[in-house]
This record gives C-alpha cells, sequence and structure tokens, in this order.
C-alpha cells in the first residue's frame, strides 16, 4: 500500500518553515523533505548497519534472519563485526570533523603569534593566559605572542602521536581518568586515535565488536576533550569569551530593506570576518547606493551559534532552515564554511538572485562561487564577498520576497565563565541550587534536525518537559534556535519551569534554558560538569547530569553522544544510530556501557517519555548523593 504523503503541518513545528514549504511547492522548488520523500523506505540493511563495503570481495549484507543465508560477509565477518565497524567509521567521521574544526582555530593562533595573520588577534588576553598557564605554558614576563605561539605547539601537540593522553584531559577528576585507563580508552593524540579507528576497520583487523567500540569511545573522547575542546578554547582566546546578551531568531530577522547575508557552516574564523566586513562603512555606503538601507548579516546553523555567542548577531534557522531561509528570495548572499551545508542549496540559490559562496577548500560545491579563504587574505576576501552580496541586491525580484513572521527576542552568551559569574563566581551557588533541588539537574539538549522528525518537536518537547520537572537545560548548536522559537531563551520562558527553577532564573535574571554555543562548545559542557564533580569531590558518572540529542542526524552528533556517555553522562538519543542488526553492539550501547563507564544510551521518541527517562536516572543519582530526590 502506498505510503500517505506527510501534511506540511508533519514537517515542521514552526510556522515560518511551514510558509516557506508551501512556497516552495509553489515555486517548483524541491526541499529535503521532498528527497527524503523519494528516498523512503530506506534500505533495510544499511539502517541495521548489517552492510559492510570495507573491501572489494564484497560488499556484503548480513541478513537479519537468524540462521538463514547470508549470516557472514565473503571474508567470515558477522553481524557484530560489521556493524561495529562501521559504527566505529561513523564516530571517527564525527570526530574528524569536530577536530579538524579545532585545527583550524590552532593554526590561526600560531598564525596570529608569527605575525602572519594581520585580521586575527587576540581578544581574550586574560584567557590565553589562564589556559596557557594551564597547559604548563609559563606566562610571567612573556609577551602575549610568544605565549600564544607556545599554546598552538602544545595544542598541534595533542593532534599527533608523542603523547600518552590529550591535554585538557586534566581538567577530567581523577577516578574518571582512572576509569579510562583501565579500559583503554584514554586518547592520546586526536589524529591517532582516528586513524587508528580506519585502520582497526580495515579488514582483518579489530574483528571483536566490543573492542572496536571501546576504541570508538575512545576517539570520541579525544573529540571531546582535544579537537572540540580546542576550538572552542582557541575561538573565545581569539573572538572573546561569550557574555549574556540579546538577539532575536526566525525567519523574521531577514529585512525586506537590507542586504541579507547568511553565514553557514560551523567556524567561526571565516564568518567573523564577514561580519565584520559588513559593518565597514564603504560597504554599507555600496549597499546605499544600490538602494538597501544596509546589511544585515544572520545565522544559521553553527556559525551562526558563534557569531550568536560573541557578536549578538540575530539567527535566521537551524538545519532544516537552511534551505527555507533562501526561499524567502530576500537573501543576497549564503557564506559558508564547512560542515552541514546541504549540498541542495547551490541549486536553490540558483532559483533565486542568491549568491552561494564557499570559502574552504575542505568544502567546495559545484556551481558555487568560490574564494578561497585563508587566515592570512580573510579581511581581504570578507570585503569582495560582501561587495558581491551588496551587487546581488540589485537582481533581488521583490515579488518573489516573503519574509514570514516578527522575530522573537532570544538571550545567548552562556559561556561557563558567564555562568559562573552570574552565580557569583565560583559553583557553589549552582550547587548549592541543586543540592536543595531548585535545580534538580542539569542536561544539555544538543544536536540537530531530521527531517524523520516533525522538526524541533522533539527539541522542544523535550525541554519543556524538563523544565517543568526543575531540571536545568543548557542547549548548542541547531537546538538552540528551536529553543529560542519556542521562547525558552528568555527569563520570561520560566513562566514553563517547576517552581524551584523558576525562582533561580527569577532570582538570576537568567533564562530557563540557557545557550552555551556551537557543536564544539559542548566541550563546555563537559568541562562545567568536570568542574562540578570536583567541587563534590565525586566523579561525573555521580552527578544528576544527562544529555539528549532528539532530532541528531550527523556524524558529530554521534561522536558528541559518544563522548559524553564515556564520559559519565547518560545521553538520550531520539532515534538509534544504524546499530540495530547488532545485538553485542546494541545491548553494549544500551546497558552494557553502564557497567563501564557509568553512563549508556538512552533510545526514545517520545518527548515526555524520554524526560521521564532522564529524570529517573537525575533522582537516583539525586539519592546517590544524598540529596533530597
Ligand atoms: Fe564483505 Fe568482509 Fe569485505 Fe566487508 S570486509 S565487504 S564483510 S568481505
Ligand atoms: S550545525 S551537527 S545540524 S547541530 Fe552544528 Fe546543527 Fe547538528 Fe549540524
Amino acid at each position: 500500500m502506498a505510503r500517505e504523503k506527510r501534511k506540511i503541518e508533519e514537517l515542521s513545528m514552526w510556522e515560518d518553515a511551514r510558509a516557506m514549504i508551501r512556497k516552495a511547492q509553489a515555486e517548483g522548488i524541491e526541499t529535503v523533505w521532498d528527497r527524503l520523500e523519494e528516498q523512503t523506505p530506506h534500505c533495510r540493511f544499511c539502517e541495521l548497519g548489517t552492510t559492510c563495503r570495507n573491501c572489494t570481495m564484497g560488499p556484503c549484507r548480513i541478513s537479519p534472519k537468524k540462521g538463514g543465508k547470508m549470516q557472514r560477509g565473503v571474508c567470515g565477518a558477522d553481524a557484530d563485526v560489521v556493524v561495529a565497524r562501521n559504527f566505529g567509521r561513523f564516530i571517527a567521521g564525527g570526530a574528524a570533523g569536530h577536530s579538524d574544526h579545532g585545527r583550524d582555530l590552532i593554526e590561526v593562533l600560531a598564525g596570529v603569534a608569527e605575525g602572519e595573520c594581520p585580521d586575527y588577534g587576540i581578544r581574550d588576553k586574560a584567557k590565553l593566559v589562564r589556559i596557557a598557564e594551564e597547559l604548563g605554558i609559563k606566562s610571567e614576563g612573556r609577551s602575549e605572542m610568544d605565549i600564544a605561539g607556545d599554546l598552538a605547539e602544545v595544542l598541534f601537540g595533542d593532534f599527533g602521536s608523542r603523547k600518552a593522553e590529550v591535554a585538557f584531559l586534566k581538567r577530567a577528576p581523577e577516578s574518571r581518568r582512572e576509569t579510562w585507563k583501565q579500559l583503554g580508552m584514554t586518547p592520546r593524540g586526536v589524529d591517532r586515535e582516528i586513524a587508528e579507528m580506519m585502520h582497526r576497520t580495515h579488514m582483518g583487523c579489530d574483528n571483536d565488536a566490543p573492542s572496536t567500540l571501546i576504541h570508538a569511545a575512545r576517539t570520541a573522547l579525544a573529540d571531546g576533550w582535544a579537537g572540540s575542546m580546542i576550538g572552542t578554547e582557541l575561538s573565545d582566546i581569539i573572538f572573546g569569551t561569550p557574555t549574556p546578551s540579546e538577539s532575536t531568531a526566525n525567519l523574521g530577522v531577514l529585512k525586506k530593506d537590507q542586504v541579507n547575508i547568511l553565514v553557514h557552516g560551523h567556524n567561526p574564523v571565516v564568518s567573523e570576518m564577514i561580519l565584520a566586513a559588513a559593518r565597514m562603512p564603504e560597504l554599507v555606503a555600496r549597499a546605499k547606493d544600490v538602494g538597501a538601507s544596509g546589511i544585515n548579516v544572520g545565522g544559521l546553523c553553527c556559525t551562526g551559534n558563534e557569531l550568536l555567542m560573541r557578536q549578538g548577531i540575530p539567527m535566521a534557522g537551524n538545519h532544516l532552515m537552511t534551505e527555507l531561509s533562501i526561499v524567502t528570495g530576500a537573501v543576497e548572499a549564503v557564506v559558508v564554511d564547512y560542515q552541514c551545508i546541504m549540498p541542495s542549496m547551490v541549486q536553490i540559490s540558483g532559483c533565486y538572485h542568491t549568491r552561494f559562496i564557499t570559502t574552504s577548500g575542505k568544502a567546495r560545491f559545484t556551481g558555487a562561487t568560490h574564494f578561497d579563504i585563508h587566515p592570512e587574505n580573510a579581511m581581504e576576501k570578507a570585503r569582495e564577498i560582501v561587495a558581491l552580496a551588496v551587487d546581488a541586491f540589485a537582481e533581488r525580484d521583490a515579488s518573489r520576497v516573503e519574509i514570514p513572521h516578527e522575530p522573537v527576542p532570544i538571550m545567548t552568551g552562556f559561556s561557563n565563565e558567564a555562568i559562573l559569574a552570574a552565580v557569583g563566581g565560583t559553583p557553589d551557588p549552582l550547587i548549592d541550587a541543586m543540592k536543595r533541588g531548585a535545580i534538580r539537574g542539569v542536561v544539555g539538549i544538543v544536536g540537530c534536525n531530521n527531517p524523520k522528525f516533525t522538526q524541533d518537536s522533539m527539541n522542544v518537547g523535550l525541554a519543556k518537559a524538563l523544565l517543568k520537572k526543575d531540571i536545568l537545560v543548557l542547549v548548542t548548536g541547531c537546538v538552540t534556535t528551536a529553543a529560542g522559537k519556542a521562547g525558552l531563551l528568555m527569563p520570561e520562558g520560566a513562566e514553563m519551569a517547576g517552581p524551584g527553577l523558576k525562582e533561580v532564573c527569577g532570582a538570576l535574571g537568567i533564562p530557563p534554558v540557557l545557550h552555551m554555543g556551537s557543536c564544539v562548545d559542548n566541550a563546555r559542557i563537559l568541562q562545567l560538569c568536570a568542574l562540578l564533580a570536583e567541587t563534590c569531590g565525586v566523579d561525573i558518572s555521580d552527578l544528576p547530569v544527562a544529555a539528549s540529542s532528539p532530532e541528531w542526524y550527523s556524524e558529530k552528533a554521534a561522536a558528541i553522544g559518544l563522548y559524553a556517555v564515556a564520559s559519565g553522562i547518560e545521553t538520550h538519543l531520539g532515534h538509534p544510530p544504524n546499530i540495530l542488526g547488532s545485538d553485542t553492539v546494541t545491548h553494549l550501547a544500551t546497558e552494557g556501557l553502564e557497567d563501564l563507564v557509568g553512563a549508556r544510551f538512552i533510545i526514545e521518541k517520545d518527548p515526555e517519555e524520554a524526560a521521564e527517562r532522564l529524570d529517573k536516572r537525575i533522582t537516583a543519582k539525586r539519592v546517590g548523593l544524598g540529596w533530597n530526590p
């Protein structure tokens, strides 16, 4: 029987999205939902994770029918081995993405130290000194540039093979590090763990699913405690540590009378320059010459989050809004760096006057206009890009412009430094609030959109359900815009919280959901958990904290989930990774890891039920600490 096509209301919970899906349909523009429809049903073997293409004796498929034919690949690998290998490579892909992003920041810092990147500098000097000292670099009597150079060297070392453990691992509680050591999970070097994952999963190597999964966790930990953490800390040093500020979100942030430039991707190295160029008087004057009243830079996905956190730019949308933003007909240019950028955006841009501009040699798109941006030429190229966008304004077809909705206000900028400052400089007041049950627990809701879900329904549904239980929610990545559009990123959102959380938010003037940044900034959450654990004298797995990625889609999100679990943080996923073809792997992920690392994955597609299950964990941990449940 043919499946019924999903109604527009089932595709997204947001009116701005629905309006643009309607417009796309009316204009004959294909979107992510159309392609999902065409791809459904997906290959069952691939969904189960039991296809293997790791050599040319195959490709092979392992049948889910126990005892039937095709129980092993040509080489003899069974379902457990195939699923574990696929999952390991999936994690390696995610860890590589975050970590290569982190490496790009080290290169900028090294370039700044050597005087080769005049467009960049050190905006948070105190943090530079603090991090350098933390990593054993002397700062007294030395120039900033010398310190920055040494810091870059130490962090470059985290990518290699010469260390017993990555530098920031010292931030984890001793007991956690001991667990990792016992399990052979200590991340030694980012590139080393990723390369070893690829090696282990070559035909004829690691043919024991648990062993492969332990290394997958090690690879993910290299992402969380090194690649991502380096990305976050160096972005703060170079571009400034975020402090609370207000902005706006949804497609209504686009301006009818201005040149609209959307920055998309993950790394602030390019987007910070685009923003700086867009604020230059000569380019604003050029915009006025073509009839616009100014230049408006808005954010998409995580590059948007980076600039929102530090510069307060408005957020046009998250992952599933990226195509739809162009459908407004009001976008002169989409400027991208890397990750999570749908290739279809090139075609959709081509249906309008929108210039689709790539900036990284690592992320070229056929049909895009490419500007090869390096730290040495960034501002010069950014100026050219903004000029191109300004000139495109003249080609905008006013009859095709539709900007839905008024933007909603949001509050952002909650770095750990800002959170600690808000509670008086130490974690003690936060812990006191947790002890007395005003804040019963903390859950980080992070990650993506996935067209398989009604956009943001899980992200928002889970956040709301947790708040009611006096559980403080931290968000990063694409959940940010979801929470913002739902009114949860404003202090007034505390009205939706339980009495304890409402009281704390009211006293501090903060929202019940705190925005902590982009995908790499989940490292901030790791660091916060480590700090809370150290202050309480316990392991991270003893804390009433949890994580969730309700609508995740990417390899990076899986890596985040795995480093959270391996760090002792129970993690909910709205749907499973492609592992269900192996009982061993599925059991390890959802049960067995609890015995090894003190946390596991929960898979649950209903937000209320997920909140119940996370609450159960939080309650158990509170009891374990001797706090009232
Ligand atoms: Fe098939 Fe084994 Fe080759 Fe994979 S590694 S494609 S299971 S023969
Ligand atoms: S951008 S990884 S869709 S959060 Fe970081 Fe959003 Fe997920 Fe990409």
